[in-house]
C-alpha cells in the first residue's frame, strides 16, 4: 500500500513531512486535504495513513518515516547515541526556544544543528527559519544558505504535489 499523507502546501508542518518523504524516496499519494475524510481528532493537518495505520502530529509522522524508510535515503536518524541525543537536543530547541537568537548562536559554531552531519533535526527547521525575513528577523542573510539549498526543499517549497 502506498502511504497517504493529508496535508496543505499552505501547513509548514506539511512541508516537513514532504521533505522527509522526499529525502527517503519513499512513495506517496499526493496530498489531498479531504475534510470530509478527516482522521486527526482535532481536524488539523498533517495526517498520514499507512496501510491503515494513522498517525498525526507532524513530529511524530516524520520519526516514523525517518525509521521506517531508515536505509532509502541519508542517516536522518544517527544510530551512534551522541549523534542521536545531539538530533534530539536540537529537535527539542526547535520545538521549545526556536528564535533567532538560538538559531544563531548553534549555527554560527557547527555546520548542522545536530552536529557535524545533516540529521532529521535540521529538517525541522529549514520551513520555519525561511519565514524569519518576513517576521523581522534578518540573522541568516549573508550566511552560507546551505540549509535552503537542500534538494527536499527545493522540491517541496511551493507545493507538496509531485512528491509520489
Ligand atoms: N502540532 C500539530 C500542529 C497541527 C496544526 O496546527 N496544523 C495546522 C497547519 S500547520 C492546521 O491544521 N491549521 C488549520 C486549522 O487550525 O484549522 C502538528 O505538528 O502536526
Amino acid at each position: 500500500m502506498v502511504l497517504e499523507p493529508h496535508g496543505s502546501s499552505l501547513s509548514v508542518c506539511t512541508k516537513w513531512v514532504a521533505m522527509v518523504l522526499n529525502e527517503l524516496n519513499v512513495p506517496s499519494k499526493s496530498f489531498p486535504v479531504d475534510l470530509k475524510n478527516q482522521k486527526q481528532p482535532f481536524g488539523k493537518i498533517p495526517f498520514i495513513v499507512d496501510d491503515g495505520f494513522v498517525l498525526y502530529e507532524s513530529r511524530a509522522i516524520y520519526r516514523y518515516i525517518a525509521t521506517k524508510y531508515a536505509d532509502q535515503g541519508p542517516p536522518l536518524v544517527p544510530k551512534d547515541s551522541h549523534a542521536w541525543a545531539k538530533l534530539e537536543q536540537a529537535a527539542s530547541v526547535g520545538l521549545c526556544n526556536f528564535d533567532t537568537y538560538t538559531y544563531d548562536r548553534i549555527l554560527s559554531k557547527q555546520k548542522y544543528l545536530g552536529g557535524d552531519e545533516f540529521t532529521l533535526a535540521d529538517l525541522f527547521h529549514i520551513p520555519i527559519s525561511t519565514l524569519l525575513p518576513r517576521a523581522g528577523f534578518h540573522t541568516l542573510q549573508g550566511k552560507p544558505n546551505w540549509l535552503h539549498s537542500r534538494p527536499s526543499w527545493q522540491a517541496v517549497k511551493e507545493t507538496v504535489q509531485g512528491t509520489a
